[in-house]
């Protein structure tokens, strides 16, 4: 084969392979294999030079000259080429370099960062979260609160009722009215002292309207021990407003009715030139602590429910409580 056959074969053969090679892995291969420094066959064309007759060297080296610089040339644009492809994971359409569409990661509903924040205040005066069951029977959210069965607030009209008792249930189900039922299951399971809070959905058929909704939360706690009053109650609501609703929020303890605790107060804050209603407390009922096999002569303790979306709506000035559960994106977006 004389010098042309060879250098024509070569650059065949070459860039035949650099046009084959569809991974980086491949292009490195044709590189070693045409392109080589050290060994392949450009490497054996550059030898075979050495046999061309002097008078013709200027005119093969400047054709060796041209076929690597066209090998050289293919192979770097080939190297290029890959390199810019779109990546693609295997099997799939989707091209990893591309750049994001900066789809925002969206956030946790105003409600729950609320949850978040009762959470926290509370642990921070050492209060524990405990959870408690939505569908509930009737002696923890009704019997052992001290609500006997002619009360109005276990009207069948007033609640959500999900079975009648039978003798398999024995005991009717509904869906807790209040949260209060986690006080009662927080001291069936457990010995004074207790400090804790139930943050939770509670349902009712109320009549929907901007402060009040037929599912709703309540935050509920509860400390017992053996000198546990009013004034400490007090003090804990006092704090807690302080801590979410700012320094000088004006709250106001009226007297009221609950018949789990006695005495038993509404608190309210200021709004505007009313007072918003935000929670119901007093001191627990000593029915109930036996009702829980505690002591009354050995143990005090209060107890409070809070509704949640209420503070929440007093923080932010949000009129309705309807916003909460339309989920419209421009309302959600704000928090
Ligand atoms: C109770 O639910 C009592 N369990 C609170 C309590 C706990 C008293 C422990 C004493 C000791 P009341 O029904 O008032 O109480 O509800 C408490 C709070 O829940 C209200 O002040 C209000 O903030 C909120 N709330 C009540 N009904 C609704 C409703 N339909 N929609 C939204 N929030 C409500």
């Amino acid at each position: 084969m004389d010098h042309e056959q060879s250098f024509a074969s070569y650059e065949q053969d070459a860039l035949k392979s650099i046009e084959a090679a569809a991974t980086a892995d491949a292009l490195e291969a044709a590189r070693i294999e045409f392109l080589g420094k050290k060994q392949g066959r450009l490497k054996d064309l550059q030898g075979a030079l050495g046999s061309v007759p002097v008078d013709q060297k200027p005119a093969v080296g400047k054709r060796f000259n041209e076929i690597k610089d066209r090998v050289t040339a293919a192979w770097e644009q080939k190297k290029l080429m890959l390199e810019s492809a779109p990546k693609k994971a295997a099997g799939s359409e989707f091209d990893v370099t591309l750049p994001g569409a900066g789809l925002s990661l969206g956030k946790l509903h105003p409600l729950t960062q609320t949850i978040e924040e009762f959470k926290d205040i509370m642990a921070r005066l050492g209060f524990e979260s405990e959870e408690g069951p939505e569908v509930e029977d009737e002696w923890h959210n009704f019997v052992a609160l001290n609500i006997p069965e002619d009360h109005p607030a276990r009207n069948p009209l007033d609640n959500f009722y999900l079975s009648v008792a039978s003798t398999v249930t024995k005991e009717a189900r509904l869906l807790r009215s209040q949260t209060s039922t986690v006080q009662i299951r927080t001291m069936e399971q457990r010995q004074p002292p207790i400090r804790i809070v139930s943050v939770g959905r509670v349902y009712r058929p109320d009549q929907i309207d901007a402060t009040h909704h037929m599912m709703f939360h309540q935050m509920e706690g509860l400390m017992v021990g053996p000198d546990v009053t009013m004034a400490s109650l007090k003090t804990v609501l006092q704090l807690f407003a302080t801590a979410y609703l700012g320094e000088n929020v004006p709250v106001r303890f009226r007297p009221s009715f609950f018949p789990f605790t006695e005495p038993s107060v509404e608190f309210d804050v200021r709004r505007g030139n009313g007072w918003l209603e935000l929670g119901g407390a007093g001191m627990v009922d000593p029915n109930v602590l036996s009702a829980c096999g505690y002591d009354p002569e050995k143990v005090s303790g209060f107890a409070f429910g809070l509704g949640i979306a209420r503070f929440c709506m007093m923080r932010h000035g949000i009129d309705d409580i309807r916003h909460f559960y339309e989920n419209e994106l421009r309302f959600l977006q704000q928090f």
